[in-house]
């Protein structure tokens, strides 16, 4: 208290942390990152608790948003002037850039949750200036209010940009919720600085470059592949080596990724007039008075022709205002060497390029400058897959606007889930193969007909372990990032899922069968998909029966089954379950812990602490383990629905030893006697303080019914997680 005296002193003495730099967590940094699964509480939303955006977007007039966004489009702003007189290139980098850090792997990213507005997105190098296409779009989000989030706002003005130019766009569906904060649990990559090149510390590259999973952009802050080459070396046939994985990685093959890039550099341009280290900080470092504005030139007039984005300075085409041919035209025609942007960024030039040829000046229509192509786009025309792609698109005007449309229409939807997701009257009526279609099962049964199943199930040779394993594998694949995988379809009897190793295939094989002839049997019009989670719930009845508990688990019939030629196998390897803490199974020997594994699994399945910890418990006395190891099951009743589990952990009467690499045994601390064993999934959840505290809390005298209903209300949320049909 002495410097600061003199200034008034601090009022607050610091009494919280309010600022990143404090984490309380910042001592431990091996602790388990819980906080991953408990983003988006309702406290950070200021929507009221029953706001159905379904209902207000149902309600929106679609038809006038469109037409504002039309209009929009040629209303140049001072403070921001369009180029050309049309914001449409900058809508459309906008909309891409929103889209395009989703990757498969994970299904993480993209632009379903509106999370360009937030940290890291807002201030990502390769996101500079977009700050200003979100801020011409704000009268119009202001208009429309809560019926039309940012997320849907953003891929809809890039459709009307395009349609503005002249393309005829695929369709558009609405249904992206924004999320009010940042997320928090996608790992963007290791490195400790903003572009860093591969030869840095905590590389995403290793080998002959390969690049790390699963991220899908080849330096930290950009969307995809660096612009000037590989490590900012031009050489478009190693350009095209990153191109080809980092598209392959948002599910885009050659044809796709030609069409995407081709299209998408058919209009707008690059910025790079001007020295960039003139720029201010990014949105999230500015200033108060920059009010979330950022990369801001106060030095120079830094906008219009003068602007400074990427570096890179000039349009691809003659008239990139259009939708046409001309990228192909330029790109084919010219030979290209390499040269430098005002901003210093490498760039390649046309040689000898026609004067009608050369596009106008983005602001002074007397003079005319030269386009340009980014190392990417020579990839295109060097790469020998890419070139014959190229060509044909260039003889065929309408089929590269078809295979454009549909590759537009997929980056732009393809996390939005499946279709029983999608809003609004220009959703395209073709199912198209990348969603998963699920053929809608219209049967429902009476309870007469569910009580005859349920009673066929129980007499049947299969065991409930069983039963509730296969239900189990068939809804754990989901995950609430891009929201694929599930129990509806039932995608568990077909290839790919019904090989895989996780999924136990000869047991699943011995169910599946054993359910269809129930199915046969009784002649019912139940789905396999809902006979499968029936007979997971009526073992788990069963099993809290056993333990003096009449309980009902709540089924939601109405699944629908695939079938194997509207399921797209190679896609569905993204899916395979490596790891599975709630079965106590790893698929190999990973350096991440099995515990990370566990929660990374449950924030995939939009679980909560206390439910990741409630199942553990549940499934492990139901007998549940893959290949029916032991691990953890703490009880002399197995098949019975108790919470010995948690007893059993919290017990001090028994102590832990290590024996090796995830395993542990549990010993009788008077008489030394082996009593159990487990893995270090099951001991994460009594040593990690916060999830021994819900430990405790199952544990409890008090509570052995709690626990019943808080497993079995677990349990079907994870079986309904991908019945957005019931919502
Ligand atoms: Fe692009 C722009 C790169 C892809 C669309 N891009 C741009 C730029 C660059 C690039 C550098 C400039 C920025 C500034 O402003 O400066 N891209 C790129 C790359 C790639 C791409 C490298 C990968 C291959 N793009 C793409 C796609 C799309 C696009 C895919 C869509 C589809 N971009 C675009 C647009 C633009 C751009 C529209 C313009 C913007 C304006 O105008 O503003």
């Amino acid at each position: 208290m002495t410097s600061s005296q003199g200034k008034g002193g601090c009022p607050v003495m610091h009494g919280s942390n309010t600022n990143q730099q404090s984490k309380q967590n910042q001592w431990w940094p091996k602790s388990l990152n819980l906080e991953i699964l408990h983003q988006h509480d309702s406290k950070t939303s200021p929507l009221p608790k029953d706001f159905n955006y379904k209902q207000a977007f149902n309600n929106l007039d679609l038809a006038a948003v469109k037409q504002d966004l039309k209009d929009l489009m040629t209303q140049s702003q001072s403070w921001w002037p369009a180029d050309w007189g049309h914001y449409g290139g900058l809508m459309i980098r906008l909309a891409w850039h929103s889209a395009g850090t989703y990757r498969i792997a994970d299904g993480r990213g993209g632009a379903s949750r509106g999370s360009q507005r937030f940290a890291p997105l807002n201030s990502w190098p390769d996101n500079g200036n977009l700050d200003k296409a979100r801020r011409l779009l704000w009268p119009i989000k202001k208009r429309y209010g809560d019926a039309l989030s940012w997320a849907d706002l953003i891929i809809l003005a890039g459709n009307m940009a395009y349609e503005s130019m002249g393309l005829k766009m695929f369709g558009f569906a609405g249904g992206r919720e924004d999320v009010w904060t940042p997320e928090i649990d996608t790992y963007w990559g290791a490195e400790k600085e903003w572009l860093a090149t591969s030869d840095k510390e905590n590389s995403r590259y290793s080998g002959e470059r390969d690049l790390d999973n699963p991220l899908a952009a080849v330096m930290m802050g950009l969307i995809y592949v660096n612009p000037e080459g590989v490590d900012g070396k031009p050489d478009p046939i190693k350009t095209a080596h990153d191109v080809r994985i980092t598209f392959a990685r948002m599910a885009m093959n050659d044809e796709e990724t030609v069409a995407l890039t081709a299209g998408g550099h058919t209009v707008g341009k690059c910025h790079g007039n001007g020295d960039a280290s003139q720029l201010g900080p990014e949105p999230e470092a500015g200033e108060l008075e920059d009010q979330g504005f950022g990369w801001l030139n106060k030095q120079q007039r830094g906008i219009g022709s003068d602007a400074i984005t990427s570096g890179l300075e000039g349009p691809w085409t003659t008239n990139p205002t259009q939708w046409d041919n001309g990228y192909f035209h330029l790109l084919l025609n010219y030979d290209w060497w390499i040269q430098k942007s005002p901003a210093g960024a490498w760039q390649w030039q046309p040689v000898n390029i026609k004067p009608e040829d050369m596009p106008v000046d983005a602001e002074d229509a007397n003079k005319r400058c030269t386009p340009i192509m980014t190392d990417a786009d020579m990839a295109l025309k060097f790469d020998p897959e890419y070139r014959k792609i190229a060509e044909r698109f260039y003889q065929d005007p309408s089929y590269f606007a078809e295979v454009f449309t549909r590759a537009w229409f997929k980056l732009t939807h393809r996390d939005l889930g499946p279709k029983t997701r999608y809003l609004g009257a220009d959703v395209p009526a073709e199912d198209l193969i990348w969603q998963d279609p699920v053929p809608h099962n219209p049967n429902r049964l009476d309870l007469s007909e569910l009580s005859q199943l349920k009673q066929a199930i129980l007499a049947s040779d299969i065991s409930p372990s069983e039963y509730i394993i296969t239900a189990w594998d068939s809804a754990r694949t989901y995950r609430g990032s891009d929201r694929r995988g599930g129990a509806n379809g039932a995608r568990i009897q077909l290839a790919p899922q019904n090989n895989w190793q996780g999924n136990e295939p000869e047991q699943l094989h011995k169910v599946v069968s054993a359910l269809k002839s129930i199915q046969q049997q009784l002649n019912s019009s139940i789905s396999l998909a809902d006979l499968i989670v029936l007979a997971g719930n009526t073992a788990i009845e069963q099993a809290a029966k056993l333990g003096g508990f009449n309980i009902e688990v709540p089924f939601a019939q109405g699944r629908g089954d695939a079938t194997q030629a509207n399921t797209d196998e190679h896609s569905f390897d993204v899916l395979e379950p490596l790891h599975d803490g709630f079965r106590n199974w790893l698929k190999a020997d990973y350096h991440v812990t099995a515990e990370e594994l566990l929660l990374e699994r449950s924030q995939l399945m939009q679980l909560t602490a206390a439910e990741m910890t409630v199942l553990i418990g549940g499934m492990r006395v139901l007998g549940t383990n893959y290949a029916g190891s032991k691990h953890g099951v703490f009880t002399d009743n197995i098949g019975v629905l108790t919470n010995d589990f948690f007893v059993n952990l919290t017990d001090m009467n028994y102590s832990w030893q290590p024996i090796s690499n995830n395993l542990y045994h549990i010993v009788n601390r008077n008489n030394g006697e082996l009593q159990w064993s487990a893995t270090r999934v099951d001991l994460v959840l009594g040593s990690n303080a916060i999830l021994r505290s819900y430990c405790e809390h199952y544990a409890q005298d008090t509570n052995k019914e709690k626990f019943i209903h808080d497993f079995v209300s677990a349990w079907v949320k994870v079986m309904n997680a991908d019945r957005f049909d019931l919502e």
